[in-house]
């Protein structure tokens, strides 16, 4: 077995503080310094979230309504110091480095070269990237574009960080073009969520707003992991936490960031370092054990309406006043069969798959009966297994039998990752838009849009393995690290014509490249944008619908920059002609761009006029009042068959997931501060007696191997073992590392989420 190294004690042991506090404000100088940011970084931080300033580019959870100064965290300094570097990938850059050699960099070097300069395509003969001019790159792609035997051939990527204005002219792009292959990272992310509450409540978004966080007698966390990834979040669930309020976690980790938080702008706390607690309850269930645990909690409340209860608070609940009937009777359907099931289930069951016991299962439910209002938050832990949907889906029947949807204090809260992921899909990015959507788009602009569905994230990558899809042009992100299957995946984006990608910085899809390729540089979200001599603005959707503007306020990177907007703009008129679509006047007037969508989306009638001097609106959510947009008319109590999930003897349920200095596939650094690891990511989180059993100590190198139907070993190696508190049976590790081990094949049931969090693996000292 692979002897420890000495040097490597990069396991520090669980991080002393509290989450956010001083730690965190040391960091965010750090970040920036290490970004040589300090200066033009530091500018933009007093911008960021500011009414007339930009929307930070990390998270999609909302602004308060009262700012403070510093509306930010340090997640949001690192997405920020990322992008306003002054480290530069220029021509220069690009002669010194062949594609080869640069294939052999990780993503991590990568992406520390700082912000692309030029617009640049890939040279065969030399095996380099070599600039070019805006025009020669817009007419090559549409060359190629052109040259495909069908639209369809074509694949129009998004990531969740486009402005509205630009997702809408991308889709509007793809679809004048002939196809609505629009595949997003939401397709990895949330679609579970927007699926299931789709089919349950008829509108696939969250229906509280921060107002509701202030009342609310208990709030449901799981499988999110806001100290890292949603860090303005615990401001809110410290106010609440300090109210009084319960605040149960989820969640098989035991995380930092939701046991202890100190508020950044409390000036007393900081002073003493004194932490308040966050959740007042953490529940560890096995990876995937939700559906069984919310099972539980509903066979106590069934319980409780038949027979009444002791609550924890002492009190009696008489029987027949555990769920609310007169709810249940006006707005719901499939109430009696949930009851059946859920009664049929035996708790040693429930026990079994969930890993929770009766009793735990009893008292989470006591906390939810007791509280006059409740919400539910989610995130990744609930929507990448197989069972996502009809997970996510419990967690909206359990706030059905209380009435906990549409009144004050209560609801559902899938917590949003990118900035405008929710915009995105607002804007019509989606494989499968509506006949609504399309029709729309008809009658605005006058051509007919293609009705046949588009490929999703894995039916893009199995139709370019396949051959059957020849380009792929990417609106952001990083496809190749971002997607499951590395392998699979880079032989899929190899077998292009023509990729090309619209970006700030490099990383490895720019690398893993098709036989034409292009980098398009782009402006960040910080940066001015003039376009048709004024300063444009752009606008974005938060994680609980609320729209505003967002206007950059530095200077540019590069003065040979484009907008997201105008390459977009640029692409589409020379593919598909200037007398298509008025592609110059979108490009020099997003005013008019937003004009147009306010014609084809209802909810943004006066779209202009309702954001002018940094106002936002909120585009409402019919299910908040109580209206079901579903066919049944009603909110419908989803009872699929209870999933039984069983792992063979000797392996291990892997979770990937990330640590608190990356930002998906953007590593700023190899800390992760809050899980006590400081200097390396290959580390897989095991329980102590997983770790004995296999005969393995703390800091041995290990090789992660999965396993999957299509018989493939997928192997990752050299991981460090880190004892941690994590259930038996159960492993986490960092993706984008891990992306290897997740078979294509391996997706949720209808929202076809690779199962990112759910992975069978081995664990096998390295040799
Ligand atoms: N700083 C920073 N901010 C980010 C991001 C980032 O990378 N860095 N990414 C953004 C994006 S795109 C997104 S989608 C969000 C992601 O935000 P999160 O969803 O918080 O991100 P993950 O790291 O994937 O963490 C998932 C959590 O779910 C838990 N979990 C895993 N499996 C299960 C399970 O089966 N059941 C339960 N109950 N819990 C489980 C894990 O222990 C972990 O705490 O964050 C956004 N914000
Ligand atoms: N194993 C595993 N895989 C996962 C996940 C997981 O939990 N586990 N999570 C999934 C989730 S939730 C998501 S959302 C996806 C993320 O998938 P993506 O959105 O594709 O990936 P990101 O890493 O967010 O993209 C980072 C890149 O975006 C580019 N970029 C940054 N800012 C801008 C900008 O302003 N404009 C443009 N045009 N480009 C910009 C930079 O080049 C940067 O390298 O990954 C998914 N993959
Ligand atoms: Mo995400």
């Amino acid at each position: 077995m692979a002897k420890p190294d000495s040097s490597s004690s990069f396991f520090k042991g669980p991080y002393p503080e509290a989450a956010a506090g001083r730690g965190a404000l040391w960091h965010s100088a750090e970040t920036l310094l290490h970004e040589k940011a300090l200066l033009t970084g530091g500018q933009a931080l007093l911008k960021m979230n500011q009414a007339g300033g930009f929307d930070c580019p990390g998270c999609a959870w909302p602004e308060p309504e009262h700012r403070s100064t510093f509306e930010f965290c340090e997640n949001g300094v690192k997405a920020i110091a990322a992008e306003t570097t002054t480290k530069r990938v220029d021509a220069e850059f690009f002669a010194e480095h062949t594609v080869s050699e640069l294939n052999d960099w990780d993503g991590y070097r990568l992406e520390q070269q700082g912000r692309l300069t030029h617009p640049m395509r890939y040279d065969a003969a030399t095996d380099k990237y070599q600039t070019c001019t805006w025009e020669e790159a817009y007419l090559g792609i549409a060359r190629q574009l052109k040259g495909l035997a069908t639209p369809d051939e074509a694949v129009f990527y998004t990531s969740g960080r486009a402005s509205n204005e630009a997702a809408f002219v991308w889709q509007l792009f793809a679809r004048s073009f002939g196809t609505n292959n629009l595949p997003d990272c939401s397709n990895m992310c949330h679609e579970s969520s927007g699926v299931a509450l789709n089919e349950s409540i008829g509108v696939g978004k969250g229906t509280v707003t921060l107002e509701d966080f202030g009342k609310t007698d208990l709030i449901l966390i799981i499988g999110q992991n806001p100290g890292t990834n949603h860090p303005r979040m615990l401001s809110e669930l410290q106010k609440a936490s300090k109210r009084g309020c319960t605040l149960i976690a989820i969640n098989p980790l035991k995380e930092k960031g939701l046991t202890t938080f100190i508020h950044p702008q409390d000036p007393l706390a900081m002073a003493f370092n004194r932490g308040t607690s966050i959740a007042t309850h953490y529940l560890q269930p096995l990876i995937a054990g939700d559906f069984a645990l919310l099972w539980g909690m509903m066979k106590a409340v069934f319980e409780a309406e038949a027979d009444g209860v002791t609550l924890p608070n002492g009190k009696t609940l008489p029987a027949g006043q555990a769920l609310d009937k007169a709810f249940l009777e006006k707005h719901t359907e499939g109430i009696e069969d949930l009851r059946r099931a859920v009664a049929g289930m035996p708790w040693e069951t429930l026990a079994g798959q969930s890993g929770m016991s009766e009793k735990e299962m009893r008292e989470a439910a006591g906390h939810y009966l007791q509280a006059e209002s409740a919400i539910a938050c989610w995130a990744m832990g609930l929507t990448q297994n197989k069972h996502a949907v009809a997970t996510i889906q419990q967690v909206v029947n359990l706030m059905l039998l209380r009435g906990n949807i549409g009144k004050p204090g209560a609801g559902l809260c899938p917590v949003r990752g990118h900035s405008n992921v929710q915009g995105d899909r607002t804007m019509g990015i989606y494989e499968k838009p509506s006949e609504d959507f399309l029709a729309s788009l008809e009658r605005v602009f006058q051509f007919t849009p293609p009705r046949r569905h588009g490929y999703d994230v894995v039916a893009a990558i199995e139709a370019m393995h396949a051959g059957k899809a020849k380009a792929f042009i990417a609106l952001g992100g990083n496809f190749a690290e971002a997607t499951p299957d590395t392998a699979y995946t880079e032989t899929a984006l190899r077998n292009c014509d023509l990729t090309v990608h619209i970006t700030t910085k490099l990383n490895r899809s720019h690398i893993v490249h098709g036989k034409s390729a292009y980098i398009l540089p782009t402006l960040g979200r910080s940066e001015i944008d003039m376009r048709g001599g004024r300063p444009q603005e752009v606008t974005v959707e938060d994680s609980m619908s609320l729209v505003h503007a967002s206007r950059g306020r530095l200077r540019p990177a590069s003065p040979h920059l484009q907008s997201e907007v105008a390459i977009v703009c640029g692409m589409a008129k020379a593919t598909l002609g200037h007398k298509s679509l008025p592609w110059s006047q979108f490009a020099h007037d997003y005013g008019y761009i937003r004009e147009q969508i306010a014609k084809v989306i209802p909810a943004f009638r006066n779209f202009n006029e309702r954001i002018a001097g940094g106002a936002s609106f909120y585009l409402g959510n019919p299910a908040r009042g109580r209206e079901w947009q579903n066919p049944e008319g009603k909110a419908l109590i989803a009872f699929p068959p209870f999933p039984e999930v069983h792992v063979p003897p000797g392996k291990l349920r892997l979770m990937t997931l990330r640590s608190h200095d990356q930002y998906n596939t953007t590593v700023y650094g190899k800390d992760d501060r809050y899980r006590g690891i400081k200097g390396e990511r290959r580390v897989i989180f095991m329980h102590v007696e997983d770790m004995s059993e296999r005969g393995l100590h703390p800091l041995d190198a290990v090789d992660l191997v999965s396993f999957w139907e299509d018989g493939l070993a997928r192997k990752a190696e050299r991981f460090r073992v880190v004892a941690y508190d994590i259930p038996r049976g159960c492993a986490a590790a960092y993706f984008p590392e891990t992306n290897v081990l997740v078979p294509i094949g391996s997706v949720a049931d209808k929202s076809n989420t690779p199962t990112s969090k759910f992975i069978v693996v081995e664990v096998i000292p390295s040799r």
